[in-house]
């Protein structure tokens, strides 16, 4: 769709589509919340590894370590008596999709930042999750206010097949770089590429920048 009223065309097309029940979803060029590449859908696809890790609330942790002065083992009942925060972003995938206005609830990343204390070596951190699956990124792209670890989606707590009890949410990255089932963050110097990174996708994953393939 090459037209310039794309936004409002394109929110008036999504809104007739209908697919038989199936996914609906519109194409569109020149909306300036729709990254290049991307198109938008109302529905919320679930991509993993073809394991969904069950994890009990009693038996959940998060361990966060590495170059840090504080390492910490959180509970989920100490995870939960961390500051809270809530934060509304848009959700881009690589395999093209998009998913705008996601509220998300949990502990943004930089009070975790507050909680354990980075020592001045630290440059990455390295996520990694109860399915083995890992991402990494620099500590700069995860001190910002709409990094979080969220445990709460759109007013319902975060479901097992999106990466509940808690996952990383990086908005202004691919959504490969937010770990769903996330079970320990680790502080560095170098940067360890994770799952994707090691398999040709992008380091960086700027969806802004089309920057899939590393
Ligand atoms: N632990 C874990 N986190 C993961 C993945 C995974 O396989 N395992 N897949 C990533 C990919 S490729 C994407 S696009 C998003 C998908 O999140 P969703 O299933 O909630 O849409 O989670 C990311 N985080
Ligand atoms: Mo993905």
């Amino acid at each position: 769709m090459d037209d310039q009223n794309s936004l409002t065309k394109a929110k008036e097309q999504w809104a007739r589509a209908r697919r038989g029940g199936e996914e609906r979803e519109v194409f569109y060029e020149g909306d300036e919340r729709l990254p290049p590449g991307q198109h938008l859908v109302e529905t919320w696809p679930v991509l993993d590894l073809g394991i969904k890790p069950d994890i009990p609330l009693s038996e959940w942790t998060v361990t966060i370590g590495g170059c840090v002065e504080a390492p910490v083992t959180w509970t989920w009942e100490e995870f939960l008596a961390q500051p809270q925060c809530r934060n509304v972003s848009d959700f881009h995938c690589v395999t093209s999709w998009s998913r705008f206005d996601n509220e998300w609830k949990g502990v943004q990343f930089k009070d975790l930042i507050l909680a354990v204390k980075p020592l001045p070596s630290a440059k990455f951190v390295l996520f990694k999750s109860y399915d083995e699956y890992t991402t990494n990124l620099p500590l700069e792209a995860c001190d910002d206010d709409d990094v979080l670890l969220a445990h709460t989606w759109n007013g319902h707590a975060l479901s097992k097949e999106h990466g509940g009890p808690v996952r990383v949410i990086i908005p202004k990255r691919y959504a490969w770089k937010g770990a769903k089932w996330v079970k320990e963050i680790t502080f560095s110097e170098n940067d360890v590429k994770g799952f994707w990174e090691v398999r040709g996708y992008s380091n960086t994953a700027f969806p802004w920048k089309n920057d899939r393939y590393g």
